[in-house]
């Protein structure tokens, strides 16, 4: 009963959300009167549940780290700005349940998408394993919902396990084949990585689209 009524409380506040970002995400690029800009990005978060999505994200954003597992229900969302060579750079970031009951939203969370963060866990059990074999179906599911979008993957919880035996060969072959951008050792809880690998694809995405309004502003 309690938890019917907790799905829809989050069903209700989730339509809300969408709603509410919808109607400022078609404003990709804004030229200021003072010649800066403005870039809004959509950041899609995907990966198996329990590999530490929400938790990085909290991590970049606020700087903090929780033990207890939450399980998002459906998706959330976090906004994060920051400034890039005096442009304004807006983040959306979008964590998208890794296990939930509104898997069948999961094309309207995707939908316009700049980029994505596929994520699993490094743990070194049966969780860590199946979550490193479902990337290629997350990277599947993307695909066919926004096409060919930059994509980063990050391997998390790298505290938990000793780095030296680390065998990243077979990420690595994954990046490759799928021309990805990049791949990354983070720690939500102990911070390790989380600013570079999250800055990583931000840069990628301001410059690119950077170089992308000028040369269109160029051909006018
Ligand atoms: N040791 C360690 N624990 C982590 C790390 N990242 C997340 N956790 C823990 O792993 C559990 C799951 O983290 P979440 O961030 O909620 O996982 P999620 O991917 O958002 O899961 P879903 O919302 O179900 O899709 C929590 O108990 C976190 O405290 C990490 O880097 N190291
Ligand atoms: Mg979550």
């Amino acid at each position: 009963m309690w938890n019917s009524l907790r799905k829809i409380y989050i069903l209700i506040h989730l339509i809300f959300n969408i709603i509410s970002i919808k109607g400022n995400e078609f404003i990709q690029h804004k030229q200021m009167t003072d010649n800066s800009q403005i870039f809004k990005f959509k950041i899609t978060v995907i990966g198996d549940g329990g590999v530490g999505k929400t938790s990085l994200i909290r991590k970049f954003t606020k700087g903090s780290f929780k033990e207890d597992y939450i399980k998002t229900i459906g998706a959330q969302f976090s906004k994060y700005e920051q400034k890039i060579n005096g442009d304004q750079c807006e983040l959306v970031f979008w964590d998208i349940a890794g296990q939930d009951d509104f898997h069948f939203l999961r094309p309207s969370f995707y939908k316009d998408s700049t980029a994505a963060i596929i994520v699993y866990s490094l743990e070194e059990n049966s969780h860590g394993k199946e979550s490193f074999k479902n990337i290629s179906n997350w990277y599947d599911d993307l695909t066919q919902f926004c096409g060919i979008i930059p994509v980063v993957v990050f391997a998390n919880k790298v505290d938990l396990v000793d780095k030296t035996t680390l065998d990243s060969k077979k990420a690595i072959k994954f990046l490759k084949k799928r021309n990805l951008l990049g791949y990354y050792l983070t720690s939500a809880k102990t911070g390790e990585r989380v600013d570079k690998a999250f800055q990583a694809i931000i840069k990628e995405l301001y410059y690119k689209y950077k170089a992308k309004f000028a040369e269109l502003g160029s051909s006018d």
